[in-house]
């Protein structure tokens, strides 16, 4: 499996790869890693890495611009997503040839071919054996960059390592990684930090919540808030479960404020609330849901309408 894709990748001048929505360090780790690993053994090559940058990831790369006509006569490879639905990035179909690698189980056989294992850690421990089969077959190098990636991606996938998903073949990948020259402290540090505000502002969160005698709640991340925990708009994205696991709670809101509006984050337990979100120019699924509002007047509205849904629920 592992030599026929790269004999196909060995087939295409252009290299498109895309990853899931909502990147994690896996996504972004086996995404990057794959191409810095194309570029450095195809130097003459065209990869690129497609989908949505999450700033969150900033510290290990960003995607590039790619466009349609990028796709015409393209190898598309999909690291790390499970299904279609996923993929970040609208032209991953328009390439002359779809190949799939996940360490999902493969609920959607998507694609002309698919290499998944669900018994590796991570997609960027798959890449790493893929590496090993190039280097056996083809003389594939690794670079400091693509093993920083893959290191990130392993790292990100195992919890640091401490869950069960961390193989033996895992240590083994790590070990032989971390040979190459890459600031490994840097790269924890810079992880530790995302997970450090993410959790600095989710007890914030916990704290401050208001919630009624219906399990109606909601919280307001106001701009002066977020300056004070150093976060973006994009960062909070994550937190909107946070609530999920309080006591009795129906349904909530996170409230988050940009400049020209006031994002509205709506998650539920029972009473269907994209119906609510459609009423502020937004919708989604019976149970999550976004929106936006204009004022902190109308966020009260809004307020009132998810306390009447829990009350009648
Ligand atoms: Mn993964």
């Amino acid at each position: 499996m592992k030599r026929q894709i790269i004999d196909t990748i060995e087939q295409y001048e252009t290299i498109i790869i895309h990853r899931h929505v909502r990147p994690d360090p896996d996504a972004y780790g086996s995404q990057m890693g794959l191409k810095a690993l194309l570029e450095k053994n195809y130097p003459k090559k065209r990869i690129m890495a497609a989908g949505t940058h999450d700033v969150l990831l900033s510290y290990l790369a960003e995607p590039d611009c790619v466009a349609e006509e990028d796709y015409n006569g393209a190898l598309v490879i999909v690291t790390d997503t499970a299904n279609t639905d996923r993929i970040d990035g609208p032209y991953f179909d328009r390439g002359a040839f779809l190949l799939k690698i996940d360490h999902h189980p493969n609920e959607d056989p998507y694609g002309d071919e698919r290499w998944v294992n669900t018994d590796a850690s991570s997609c960027s421990e798959m890449i790493y054996t893929l590496f090993e089969e190039g280097q056996a077959s083809s003389g594939w190098e690794m670079s400091a960059e693509a093993a920083r990636f893959l290191f990130a991606g392993i790292v990100g996938d195992t919890g640091r390592f401490m869950f069960q998903s961390a193989t033996e073949k895992t240590f083994e990948v790590a070990s032989s990684l971390i040979k190459q020259n890459f600031d490994r402290t840097q790269l924890f540090a810079d992880m530790y930090e995302v997970d450090r505000k993410i959790l600095h502002l989710q007890g914030y969160i916990y704290q401050n919540f208001t919630i009624d005698e219906n399990g109606a709640a909601y919280i307001k991340l106001t701009q002066e808030i977020l300056k004070q925990f150093n976060v973006t708009v994009a960062e909070t994205s994550d937190l909107v479960g946070s609530l999920g696991n309080v006591k009795g709670i129906c349904a909530w809101i996170i409230f988050v404020e940009e400049d020209d509006q006031i994002r509205v984050r709506l998650r539920s337990k029972g009473p269907v609330i994209n119906t609510l979100a459609m009423q502020y120019k937004g919708g989604g699924h019976p149970l999550a849901s976004g929106a936006s509002v204009y004022s902190w007047k109308e966020a009260d509205e809004v307020i009132g309408k998810l306390q009447e849904l829990c009350r009648n629920y």
